[in-house]
């Protein structure tokens, strides 16, 4: 059945899109640095200073179909300032990057990863006022112990209480060799200390921070990240790859920083996330903290993300928004290094490395910073109403990208399912008329698009409790000469189905229904939304509404 309409069938251009319904305001908000969500109670508050989020437009499609952001949070890019080849003792002749940016006692230590002709090891840059920069070189050597006897890169560091400063930084054995000797898994965690930020740091090798566990989602590489103390306990926002090179971030614990550190049994964020390096961000303005973060795309680290949350603990991969890529960097146009940041007055530094230019190559970057004007709006985590992006499937074409994940062709690369369809309703000659409002495309929910294992499913930025009812509504179609199909939508809470069977079979031929999905939850946890088919013949999915969150009665 697949013959009759499929997406080759027309050169529908992919830039008709429907603009996804998002609550309120979000219909209007297409612009740089305007708040979310107060200019819906505060009139002419557009001038409130702050940076809020703006929806995509222009998703991207990748390679494996993993899902996009909806979001845009735009930094303004202030261009390179640290270009490799300028340090002492020919440190970084060939790279620049890893840009981790320390502000201590009035003064900003901007460690970087300087590769020189032994190989890649931290170095320290320093400044009063972040324009004027003076390079003293190596921050760290390679060695003596094997683990980091090749590379000695990206030190994360913390204060204890008794002034003594404790570094985690990634080492490694191995390289690519040759003259860019480019450090390669594994990536391990170690430690040294300090009584300052410049040095000279001592390493202790004993005992090992932490390592990497097969069978885990850290099988491939465990590697140090942003650390904050939450009470009498240190939180590592560490790195992790499991053996099929999935990256994510993930909560390492310890009360003891010259100790062993306890690793999540899973990880903060899915590794279909596809995510490197972190450093964190509180908003005392929203009680919000910011998880900026590494984005790799098909050929390189592609842009700069940052994942919100009001719980350090719980992370949503739907609250999540592009700072920094190809298009608002001014200088580097399709790699963008991992990020850290800094807190300047009303504004948030963003520090970061690019090689410029299209190049995409691990070599010669350097570094470069961008601002946010602060305080930081996101979404309300309390809202009632749950937007669903591209809920009328109005994205045509072989890999839509945008929100949805899983869509007939997840992970391709790496599971090799089947493609998906996004069919054109009337055009496609499948229907003689569309859904009211819902354009003229639609999804195809059956064993073949959508099966039970790869579902059509969508993050939502949303976290639900015990006893609250969710609600949905969508409609679905029964096409011309065709006998209709069974199929299931269901919630997830946490990992929790809460399903309802649907059935086509009973419509008329070449027509539609809505039907309405509500229930009552027993668990806690993030919310997402799916569909799949459960026949070989296919039900129709279109126009599926926001979600709407009725809470517990008190
Ligand atoms: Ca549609």
């Amino acid at each position: 059945m697949h013959t009759m309409a499929t997406h080759n069938q027309t050169a529908e251009p992919r830039n008709i899109r429907h603009m996804p319904k998002v609550f309120g305001l979000a219909m209007v908000v297409i612009g740089i640095s305007i708040p979310f969500t107060s200019a819906a109670t505060k009139p002419g508050a557009a001038s409130t200073p702050g940076t809020g989020l703006v929806l995509v437009e222009n998703p991207v499609s990748y390679a494996d179909g993993r899902p996009y952001p909806s979001y845009r949070l735009n930094a303004v890019d202030q261009g390179m300032f640290l270009e490799y080849g300028k340090g002492p003792n020919e440190c970084d002749t060939m790279n620049a990057r890893e840009a981790l940016i320390n502000y201590v006692d009035g003064t900003y230590y901007l460690y970087y990863d300087g590769a020189g002709a032994k190989g890649w090891v931290s170095c320290l840059a320093v400044s009063k006022d972040l324009k004027t920069w003076e390079r003293k070189g190596p921050l760290l050597d390679f060695g003596p112990g094997g683990s980091d006897s090749a590379a000695a890169c990206s030190p994360w560091i913390i204060k204890d209480d008794n002034n003594l400063w404790h570094m985690y930084y990634l080492g490694t054995p191995n390289t690519t060799g040759g003259v860019d000797k480019i450090p390669i898994a594994p990536y391990l965690a170690l430690h040294a200390t300090s009584t300052s930020p410049a040095g000279p740091w001592t390493k202790r090798y004993n005992p090992v921070p932490f390592s990497t566990k097969d069978g885990t989602y850290y099988s491939m590489s465990a590697y140090p990240g942003h650390i904050l103390k939450q009470g009498n306990e240190y939180m590592m926002f560490f790195g992790a790859a499991d053996a099929k090179v999935r990256r994510t971030i993930s909560i390492a614990r310890t009360k003891d920083l010259n100790g062993e550190w306890t690793l999540d049994p899973t990880p903060a964020l899915p590794v279909t996330e596809n995510l490197e390096n972190s450093s964190v961000y509180y908003e005392p303005t929203g009680k919000t903290w910011f998880l900026f973060t590494n984005h790799i795309g098909d050929l390189c680290p592609d842009a700069i993300w940052v994942y919100w949350t009001k719980n350090l603990n719980v992370w949503n991969p739907a609250c999540k928004a592009i700072v920094l890529d190809g298009s608002n960097c001014t200088w580097s146009h399709k790699c963008i290094g991992m990020p850290s940041v800094v807190q300047v007055g009303d504004k948030l530094y963003v520090f970061y490395d690019a090689p410029g230019g299209d190049s995409t190559n691990e070599m010669r970057r350097s570094v470069g910073k961008a601002t946010l004007q602060l305080p930081l709006n996101v979404l309300d985590p309390g809202m009632l109403q749950v937007p669903v992006m591209n809920g009328s499937f109005e994205t045509p074409g072989k890999s839509p990208g945008g929100p949805w994940a899983k869509f007939g062709s997840p992970w391709s690369t790496i599971e090799a399912p089947t493609n998906f369809q996004q069919l054109q309703v009337v055009t496609g000659d499948a229907f003689t008329g569309t859904v009211d409002g819902g354009g003229n495309w639609a999804a195809l929910i059956s064993t073949d698009d959508a099966p039970a294992d790869h579902p059509l499913t969508q993050y939502l930025p949303r976290n639900v409790s015990a006893g609250d009812t969710l609600t949905v509504t969508f409609w679905l179609g029964r096409q011309k000469v065709s006998p209709g199909g069974q199929a299931v939508a269901y919630f997830d809470v946490g990992g929790t189905q809460y399903p309802t069977t649907i059935d086509t079979t009973s419509l008329a031929a070449d027509s539609w229904k809505s039907y309405t999905l509500t229930k009552e939850i027993a668990n806690s946890g993030n919310l997402s939304l799916g569909f799949y088919g459960t026949t070989k013949a296919a039900s129709w999915l279109d126009k599926i509404s926001d979600v709407t969150v009725k809470p517990k009665a008190p």
